[in-house]
């Protein structure tokens, strides 16, 4: 007789694949919040501001020329899905950040459809977080945050906003638009946190 332990679809390293109450997602779920917005590269801009309101743009001509990495990630829904080594193309936020002078703590990501949510910066260092426009291969949809969407896979999913437009360095915390909602500040789905007071 084998046993099987709901929720455990196998280990690598000795980690279950799958954080607590989710399941394994075969295709590619597309949640937002409200319509895919369009944006053209030739109109579209990334930029970074910080606290003291300086400004940090990138066309997407120039935003396609910076360094970037091919990583492979698990990513997982608040919806409880989960995706397993998905595939990405991607700038990373340190290299984004890499000449930007700031004393902030908390980061600000801001969508072309006016989505918010906000990220502790340290959670966007360290090759934890990219700025990603291709996915498997292709580039990124519109549906799935294309031109280019936030990717930060160690938080649940609703921290990578797709269509980004800003990353704003903020002093103080902020609550995102699902956070002021009720979904959890800060989202770690290893530890279950998918609402206020999880
Ligand atoms: N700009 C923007 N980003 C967003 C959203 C949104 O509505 N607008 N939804 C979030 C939520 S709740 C989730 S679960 C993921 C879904 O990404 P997907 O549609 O590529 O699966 O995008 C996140 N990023
Ligand atoms: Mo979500």
């Amino acid at each position: 007789m084998s046993i099987v332990t709901p929720g455990f679809q196998g280990r690598r390293g000795g980690k279950p694949d799958l954080p607590p109450g989710q399941y394994l997602a075969h295709d590619f779920p597309v949640l937002s919040a409200g319509p895919t917005p369009r944006i053209r590269t030739d109109r579209w801009e990334f930029v970074v501001t910080t606290e003291t309101g300086e400004a940090k743009s990138w066309s997407w001509a120039e935003f396609t020329a910076l360094p970037y990495e091919d990583v492979t990630v698990d990513i997982h829904c608040v919806t409880k899905w989960s995706k397993l080594q998905t595939g990405w193309r991607g700038v990373a936020v340190d290299t984004l950040l890499e000449d930007v002078d700031t004393a902030a703590d908390y980061v600000m990501a801001r969508s072309y459809d006016g989505y918010t949510t906000n990220v502790p910066l340290e959670d966007l260092l360290d090759g934890q977080a990219w700025v990603a426009y291709r996915y498997d291969g292709e580039e990124l949809s519109p549906e799935h945050g294309g031109p280019a969407r936030l990717l930060v896979p160690h938080l649940y999913l609703w921290k990578s906003a797709k269509w980004i437009h800003e990353l704003r360095m903020m002093l103080q915390d902020e609550p995102g638009f699902w956070e002021a909602a009720g979904y959890h500040n800060y989202g770690d789905p290893w530890r279950e946190q998918r609402y206020q007071g999880d």
